[in-house]
């Protein structure tokens, strides 16, 4: 996905009655679900709690109607929703996070120019605050804005402020109210202690909890005999209680004077697993069973499914970051609060506990392809690359096979070194060897045709973290450069004896004979016949976006063959994939080719061009699937496995190729596709371009049609080559299953539809 994410900015939609029809439908797929006890280590034993921190918030700004309604929607049916409160002129609550309402509503160019400055424990702040305005300039004149720069603007302006009291309308399950700057409002003469035992009077409150200890004393004897309980929040070690100038550091150490007035405690995250400053996780605190031995519940505050700074041990995949905290082995968290609730959810109802092996191979999965490797962890293409991706479930480990100036076919994506090589700082190398091919790129490069294969080995290596340059995202440092470049013969020697398939990719193989005299493909070919994979038909695929490719293999073997499409913005006729099928038995696509998206990053339809492929028998695979949240459409949350499942239960591709072969086979394995989970859950996937009618994006262009599929021969070699294989076809054997997965599997479809009519300028 293009780099303007984070840039994307909406219109702040000013108007004076808007009629705002929301209409969100979300798939939902249900299994039969055993109901079984499956032992937590909780402190209820039961499963741990969804806490939605303002609704949906990582996609529509917290604390408004849609956010919860979707939030609602999509998590466990028991999910809590979270509201921070503040108090208005009138002494009438809101739910707003920050005491500062200037960064997530509009209420700076309703009164412009009209900020206040006030001290807030100690710390003079400037902006805007409900105590200069009533409830009723607040809830009916300001909309709420979305204040993190990775989430989607375009919806600023489009939803009105809700008092908690909303929630009540609404099929909430529980409800939690957070307070935490009771002591500035009584600084103001507004009381929070009163405000929140009047609003208990109208409305359950499952849990109260506040960053003040004087707060929770004050009103824990109007809660003794209710069913609210009451929750100590956590801020930073070094910060202050302001009612009991303590710090919260102090506090943590006698957690037998919090259970004198609390029933648990919420905490940052880095309490229970702190993070190093190596970005890798440090061993966990003794925070959670200290908790549970002292009676409280202890509830973790802080994910979000689109975090800078997300441990590296999670592979940039949200569901391990909540299975750490759940289902570790040696304690599990009562509850998570998070701005991504649908991502909580998943993990907890069907991902943990679930220690099933992965389903068979033909059982109507699609295959998991590996994409250099397990290169979202390892530098791609490297032996540590390969033994990953086999370890991580991948059905198919791939070589995209590059040639040296001696001959010697080798696995690496680009021909060109200076991605993911230290060629550039070699003086033999730069700038001497430094030139320009367009057929094979626009940029200049150094190409791996002119260094000789003992050389490239001599190079040092560093990881390729694609969402590096616009986000600062990178891959596991700590193997940032190790692994060795295997050459062809090694790496199938390799796969023969790890009982793997392989797919091998053939590019640039004319622009590579023009510009160097070398040819891949009869490389290729005879490192086949001399690693005695030519007869092993039902373990290779070859790959080539070049027809010429494909048909001297057609010729010369009996292997699978997989015709490329290189555009990912494409509209792909049924003449063109009529040829394709005379020349390939799959089909390898982008993700865009199969749902298209927007600019706004959200997907804008889907294709029917999977169904039309497989009406030709074609197999269809789709690249390249990533974890990182910048290369998912905003209809996934940002999780990379609601994209894996839509592709799989929605588009029903053949193949998924991947950086992250673990994301992909641990959702096959998972137990709600399974219909094994224990906890009523439907794992979500997406009805493309539904989104948008929500975030009117400007029209697309439509994609052009696929150009020409057959290409002409490729271009003969100026002298023979040393090692060329024998022109006899390669002994053929059976024909191979693997390519053409039934994929017949799915049960029942849940159509949920959710029609919002939000009225703006009502009051509740
Ligand atoms: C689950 O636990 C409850 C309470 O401990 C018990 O009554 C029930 O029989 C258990 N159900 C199963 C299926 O084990
Ligand atoms: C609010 O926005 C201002 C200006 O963009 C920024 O400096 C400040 O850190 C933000 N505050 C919060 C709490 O995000
Ligand atoms: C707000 O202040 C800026 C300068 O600080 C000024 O340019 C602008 O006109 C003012 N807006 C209003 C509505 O007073
Ligand atoms: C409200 O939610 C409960 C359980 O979550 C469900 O049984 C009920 O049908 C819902 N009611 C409405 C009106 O959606
Ligand atoms: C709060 O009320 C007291 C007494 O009623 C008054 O003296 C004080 O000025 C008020 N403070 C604020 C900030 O309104
Ligand atoms: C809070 O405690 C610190 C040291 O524990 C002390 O220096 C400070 O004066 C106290 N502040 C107040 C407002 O009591
Ligand atoms: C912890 O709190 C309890 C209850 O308030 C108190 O009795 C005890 O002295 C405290 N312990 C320490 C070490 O402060
Ligand atoms: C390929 O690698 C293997 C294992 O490292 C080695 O034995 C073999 O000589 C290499 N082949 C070439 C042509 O360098
Ligand atoms: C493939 O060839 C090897 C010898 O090169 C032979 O041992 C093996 O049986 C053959 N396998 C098949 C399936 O023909
Ligand atoms: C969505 O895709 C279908 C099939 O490709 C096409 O007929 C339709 O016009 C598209 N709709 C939009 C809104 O792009
Ligand atoms: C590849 O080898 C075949 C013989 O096996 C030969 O006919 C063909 O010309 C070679 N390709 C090139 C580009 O030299
Ligand atoms: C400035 C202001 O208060 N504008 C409007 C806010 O909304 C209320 C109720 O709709 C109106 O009466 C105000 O005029």
């Amino acid at each position: 996905m293009p780099s303007g994410k984070m840039a994307v900015k909406g219109r702040l939609l000013q108007f004076v009655f808007v009629h705002v029809s929301v209409v969100l439908c979300l798939w939902s797929m249900q299994g039969t679900y055993a109901q079984g006890n499956s032992s937590w280590q909780t402190l209820s034993g039961k499963a741990p709690l969804v806490i939605a921190h303002g609704g949906l918030s990582g996609l529509f700004p917290d604390q408004t109607l849609p956010a919860y309604q979707i939030a609602i929607s999509t998590s466990l049916s028991n999910a809590v929703m979270f509201c921070d409160l503040q108090l208005t002129k009138d002494a009438q609550g809101i739910c707003r996070t920050d005491i500062n309402l200037e960064n997530t509503t509009t209420i700076s160019s309703f009164f412009p120019n009209q900020s206040s400055t006030y001290l807030v424990n100690g710390q003079k702040i400037t902006g805007y605050f409900a105590i200069d305005h009533t409830a009723d300039v607040l809830l009916n004149n300001i909309t709420a804005i979305q204040a993190i720069s990775s989430r989607p603007t375009v919806f600023d302006g489009s939803f009105l402020l809700l008092p908690p009291d909303a929630m009540a309308a609404i099929n909430v399950s529980s409800i939690w109210l957070n307070v935490q700057y009771s002591k500035f409002y009584d600084e103001h003469n507004l009381s929070m202690p009163s405000y929140v035992r009047s609003l208990s009077r109208n409305m359950i409150l499952d849990y109260v909890s506040s960053t003040e200890v004087g707060f929770l004393r004050a009103v824990a004897a109007n809660f003794r005999r209710s069913k609210t309980k009451l929750i100590l929040r956590f801020l930073d070690k070094e910060d202050t209680d302001p009612s009991i100038n303590q710090t919260y550091g102090s506090i943590l150490t006698n957690l037998t004077f919090v259970k004198t007035f609390a029933a648990g405690i919420l905490v940052p995250k880095s309490f229970i697993w702190p993070l190093g400053t190596d970005g890798y996780l440090q061993a966990p605190t003794s925070l959670v069973k200290d908790a549970h031995t002292s009676g409280l519940e202890i509830f973790a505050a802080d994910f979000g499914s689109d975090e800078y700074g997300l441990s590296h041990n999670y592979s940039y995949d949200p569901v391990k970051e909540y299975l750490q905290f759940v289902d570790n082995k040696n304690f599990a968290v009562d509850g998570i609060l998070t701005d991504f609730p649908v991502t909580a959810s998943e993990a907890i109802a069907c991902y943990a506990h679930n220690n099933v092996s992965r389903p068979s191979r033909t059982a109507g999965n699609p295959l998991i392809i590996s994409h250099n490797g397990a290169s979202g962890d390892y530098v791609g293409s490297t032996d540590i690359a390969y033994q990953a991706a086999i370890r991580d479930g991948a059905d198919y480990i791939d070589c995209s096979v590059q040639i040296t100036k001696d001959g010697v076919p080798f696995c690496r994506e680009s021909p060109d070194l200076m991605v993911g090589t230290a060629v550039l700082s070699n003086s033999a190398y730069y700038p001497s060897l430094l030139k320009s091919i367009p057929d094979i790129q626009s940029d200049k490069g150094i190409f791996t045709f002119d260094i000789t294969w003992g050389d490239i080995q001599g190079l040092q290596k560093n990881i390729y973290s694609p969402f590096e340059e616009n986000y600062q995202l990178v891959r596991n440092p700590a193997e940032a450069s190790m692994g060795s470049y295997m050459n062809l013969t090694a790496f199938l020697q390799f796969a023969k004896e790890a009982n793997i398939s392989v797919l091998i990719n053939i590019e640039n193989a004319r622009a590579i004979i023009s510009s160097s005299n070398l040819d891949i493909t009869n490389a290729t070919l005879s490192a086949l016949k001399i690693s005695g994979y030519d007869n092993k038909t039902d373990r290779i695929m070859i790959q080539s976006d070049d027809s010429a490719v494909l048909l001297q293999f057609k010729q010369k073997t009996k292997f699978k063959l997989i015709y490329k499409v290189d555009e990912s913005n494409v509209i792909i006729s049924d003449s063109s994939i009529k040829e394709i099928k005379t020349l390939a038995d799959s089909v390898t696509i982008f993700r865009g080719v199969i749902f298209p998206s927007a600019s706004s990053f959200f997907l804008s339809n889907a294709t029917d061009v999977v169904r039309r492929m497989h009406s030709q028998n074609l197999s269809v695979f789709v690249h390249f699937l990533r974890n990182e949240f910048p290369a998912l459409a905003f209809d996934y949350f940002e999780d990379p496995t609601m994209e894996i499942s839509s592709f799989v239960e929605v588009a029903k591709v053949d193949g998924l190729i991947t950086d992250f072969p673990a994301t992909a086979s641990a959702y096959l394995k998972n137990a709600c596709r399974q219909s094994r989970t224990t906890i009523d859950y439907a794992m979500q996937i997406v009805d493309p371009g539904s989104l948008l009618t929500l975030a009117p994006a400007p029209a697309q262009a439509p994609a052009p049609a696929l150009g020409e599929v057959m290409e002409p021969p490729l271009p003969s070699l100026k002298v023979s080559p040393a090692s060329e294989p024998s022109t006899e076809p390669l002994s053929p054997t059976s024909p191979t299953k693997s390519g053409s997965v039934s994929l017949t599997r799915h049960s029942m479809f849940v159509s949920l539809l959710i029609g919002l009519f939000i009225l703006f300028f009502a009051s509740y």
